[in-house]
């Protein structure tokens, strides 16, 4: 069935308040619901309660069994007559048979809930939709040996024990959240933790009294997360003007888990991997990761929370916002430069390539099937870029106006994307009209830039161009409203020649004139990715050197690197060999340059990705690229190979410290090793070895084992089983292990990948499992698209599997095979074959055959 936005209707029902009354077990909870509701539509409306897989074992209205309702589908129909009632329903569920890891269920001896977007019907029966919003008195009774923590949203209340006769003590706990909140946001938790304490104090005097929590076993590692979120919550005060509204704030990490994590009222609920950090077991990466997580959701708290969506469609009212928030305070922590360039990377890695696909779709989008394929890049990621889009737009104060507006306005409601735009308007007096049609229009605009310059008379011109592509069901567009940032430099003296100016291009086509240009002028365009469109220059070789090693805006001399050196990759792969001069010259100059911080020389002298090179070509020949790629490596390795000797020597201080600086030389250092094992030099692997033997970090021992598993050293087994066997036990570190085989760029992968997949430790049945074997393979592209097949094959026996345990994880690993249309004619046809194999399977569940299905098409 398919979901229209066009359709959207209030509900007909509220309801204020809900009691809910848990009986808590693994194999059996009995969940009794007190819904009071309030008639919101027309009389003679019935009630409908949203449900998945329960019976009702009893319902009654104001206190008197009813025996006149009815099931239509899964919903529990309920006429009543009048405007307010008391209906109470009870439900019998299984958590330890509830593999989806929606609704209620059980992670090691957990029980836990996932409630976004549609899992509150799963575990009792209620309008599950984001509209209504109630106020939740929860009590959980459960066996006091196996559940000794009992956690829900909002505050705690009373507790107690009782004998009722049943084997073991039983306890109880009351939690009462004073806010309204959807259905979507509910959550509790009941098992045997550990609690890392906290408190913060918010700037109105309110304390808040914080708690992490944790097997036992994993308290040790849960400071970083703890710090993150004090930090995070202060930041929002000070960025935002945002305060916390509890008394307690509690974050609870489990194992299995669909997502990152879970912003549910006060109990946020967490993937273990994005609370759990030492340095011996989590990467400089994981810290940031888990600082980025943390604060995002803390930070939903508002933009998600107190103003909700309200429908679905609307999801990137909260998901853009809240990315965008917690983009900004990552950026804050570190190097903001650095966080740019990772921010664009990720765009450009997930968010285009889901663009110009099959799947592609506007940031708010006009229907669904199932609306857990629509938690995409598109919505978080590109909806972060129109926020930001728009905050260039208004400048930071009339932002902070806007943005005060919207949450004094909207706060306790459930708002539109329109309603956000609106206030930004309103608090602005910026015109917004045009910009709207970011939030409709799929697909990533392109830019063409030419700049001409004559040089008798001064005068440069600037001819720009914009062009959105068709996407699926959406063939013409409209000119979308570009904030360009630009600005010339002197191509002899390596001056400014301009201020940097904002062009807002509008119009299909511009041109701007420049005057009194006294030197040639080179073009710095889409400085800092002020929008998120492809620029399409005809700025040579020497320019784009020229900029990497004189450009004042830090991503726009990261991006005139990546410029240049994809431009030589794709030569390189279209032409089978290319001139490498430029590019070996631009990265010497960049690392013997000693104004720039090792964090943005990592980053700027690495090359663009396999995938990246494909996303240029009319039709990507992954054995090509990956030719290309590897001869550029080797050639940039040898030529500047002292070099690379000189980073890896400069090694950060010992033992590790997470900060900043020692991240950043920790990254080029790590840099710098790939590169001198992709020179062939004879002590590469050896250096490799001894680095992963010495490492006090696993920062550096996973940088040396990846460097080793791409190549075919004798060291390579060692480490790996060295590996293996020092993290047996910890899924999460053996993840890494996982994950660099199947990145592997040896010939091999595509059958070790599968040997893996049969590999004790591994298992589909847990999402990190899962995403760090068949997700990275789906992500390897030369492995992946062997000509013959095999990875296809492999990738849709897979998801086959997973589909009948985790249909939303099976779900977002099917991407990389619906991208055929990319691909020569023989791969395509095998990847269509693979795609209607899997559309074919009796039983499929909707999120798998809505991926599948709309590939193929
Ligand atoms: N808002 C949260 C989304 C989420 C989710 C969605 C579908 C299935 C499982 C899920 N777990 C969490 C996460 C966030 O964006 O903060
Ligand atoms: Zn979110």
């Amino acid at each position: 069935m398919v979901i229209r936005r066009e359709d959207y209707r209030p509900p007909a029902w509220l309801v204020p308040e809900v009691r809910l009354d848990f009986d808590l077990d693994a194999a059996a909870t009995r969940v009794r619901a007190r819904l009071s509701v309030t008639r919101n539509g027309a009389d003679g409306e019935p009630l409908r309660l949203d449900g998945a897989g329960q019976v009702p074992l009893s319902v009654t209205v104001d206190g008197v069994a009813i025996d006149d309702w009815r099931l239509e589908g899964e919903q529990l129909v309920v006429p009543l007559a009048g405007a307010a009632h008391v209906v109470e329903t009870e439900v019998e569920i299984a958590p330890d048979h509830n593999t989806q890891l929606m609704g209620l269920y059980a992670s090691g001896g957990i029980l836990c809930t996932q409630c976004e977007a549609e899992g509150f019907r799963r575990i009792t029966y209620f309008p599950d939709r984001p509209d209504v919003l109630s106020r939740y008195t929860v009590r959980m009774t459960a066996d006091a040996a196996r559940y000794p923590v009992l956690l829900a949203n909002g505050d705690p209340g009373a507790t107690g024990t009782l004998d009722d006769g049943r084997p073991g003590i039983r306890h109880w706990a009351e939690w009462h959240d004073p806010f309204p909140k959807p259905s979507y946001l509910f959550a509790l938790v009941a098992g045997d933790l550990a609690v890392n304490r906290g408190s913060f104090t918010t700037r109105s005097g309110r304390a808040v009294e914080l708690g992490i929590w944790v097997r036992e076993a994993d308290l040790a590692r849960t400071d970083h997360a703890l710090d993150a979120l004090k930090t995070s919550m202060a930041w929002d005060e000070r960025v935002y003007g945002r305060e916390y509204d509890l008394d307690v704030f509690n974050i609870v990490a489990v194992d299995d888990f669909n997502f990152g994590a879970m912003e549910n009222k006060g109990l946020n609920i967490f993937n273990s991997r994005y609370i759990l950090a030492d340095p011996d077991t989590a990467t400089d990466y994981d810290y940031d990761g888990i600082a980025a997580v943390v604060a995002h959701e803390y930070f939903h708290n508002w933009s998600g929370n107190r103003i909700t969506c309200r429908d679905w469609f609307q999801l990137s009212l909260k998901e853009g916002f809240t990315v965008y928030r917690d983009q900004g305070f990552s950026a804050d922590q570190g190097s903001a430069a650095v966080k740019r360039i990772e921010d664009v990377r990720t765009l450009r890695a997930a968010q285009f390539p889901e663009d110009a696909g099959p799947l592609a779709h506007p940031v708010r989008p006009d229907a669904y099937q199932e609306i857990s394929n629509f938690y995409t890049a598109t919505i978080y990621n590109k909806g972060a870029e129109l926020i930001r889009m728009m905050a260039t737009m208004l400048g930071p104060v009339a932002f902070r106006a806007g943005t005060d507006l919207y949450f004094d306005r909207f706060d306790g409601t459930a708002a539109t994307c329109e309603d956000f735009v609106a206030c930004l308007e309103e608090a602005s007096g910026v015109d917004l009209t045009q910009f709207r049609r970011w939030y409709g229009q799929a697909g990533t605009p392109r830019v063409s830039a030419s700049l001409s310059h004559g040089a008798g008379g001064g005068r440069a011109t600037l001819r720009l161009a914009q062009r959105v592509p068709a996407t699926p069901g959406q063939p013409d567009k409209q000119p979308m409203v570009l904030p360009l940032r630009l600005r010339l430099f002197g191509a002899e003296t390596g001056r400014p020649l301009t201020d940097e100016q904002l062009v807002l291009l509008d119009q299909p086509a511009a041109t701007i004139v420049f005057e009194a240009v006294t030197e040639r002028p080179v073009l710095s365009i889409n400085r800092g990715f002020s929008a998120p469109v492809i620029v399409e220059s005809d700025r040579s070789a020497a320019d784009l050197a020229f900029l990497s090693a004189h450009d004042d805006d830090p991503f726009a001399r990261y991006e005139a690197m990546q410029q240049l050196m994809l431009d030589t990759l794709v030569a390189g792969a279209i032409e089978g060999s290319a001139d490498y001069d430029a590019v070996i010259d631009a990265v010497a100059n960049t690392l013997d340059d000693p104004d720039l911080d090792a964090a943005f020389v990592a980053e700027a002298v690495m090359l663009p990705s396999e995938a990246f090179v494909g996303d240029q070509l009319a039709v990507v020949d992954p054995d090509a690229i990956f030719r290309a790629r590897e001869a550029l490596r080797g050639d940039l390795a040898r030529r500047l190979e002292a070099r690379w000797r000189l980073a890896y020597d400069r090694a950060p201080a010992v033992p590790y410290v997470y900060s900043p600086d020692q991240k950043g030389r920790r990254r080029l250092r790590n840099v710098a090793l790939g590169y001198l094992a992709a020179s062939g030099a004879g002590d590469a692997a050896a250096l490799a070895f001894a680095q992963f033997g010495a490492a006090d970090n696993m920062t550096d021992r996973q940088a040396a084992l990846t460097t080793l598993v791409n190549g075919d050293a004798p060291e390579r087994d060692v480490a790996l089983a060295a590996f293996h066997d020092r993290y047996a036990g910890n899924g999460l570190v053996l993840d890494k292990w996982f994950q660099a085989q199947a990145l592997s760029a040896r010939d091999d992968t595509t059958d070790r990948v599968a040997a893996l997949a049969t590999h004790p430790a591994f298992t589909l049945a847990n999402p990190n499992r899962a995403r760090s074997l068949i997700g990275a393979f789906g992500a390897n592209q030369r492995a992946f698209h062997r000509a013959d097949g095999a990875g296809y094959r492999f990738l849709a026996d897979q998801l086959i599997a997973l589909d009948r345990l985790n249909p939303q994880t099976a779900a977002k690993l099917l991407p990389p095979l619906g991208r055929w249309r990319r691909f020569d004619a023989g791969r395509a046809a095998l990847m269509r074959a693979e795609l209607a194999r899997i559309v074919a399977v009796p039983g499929l569940s909707r999120d798998l055959f809505e991926q599948a299905s709309k590939s193929l098409e």
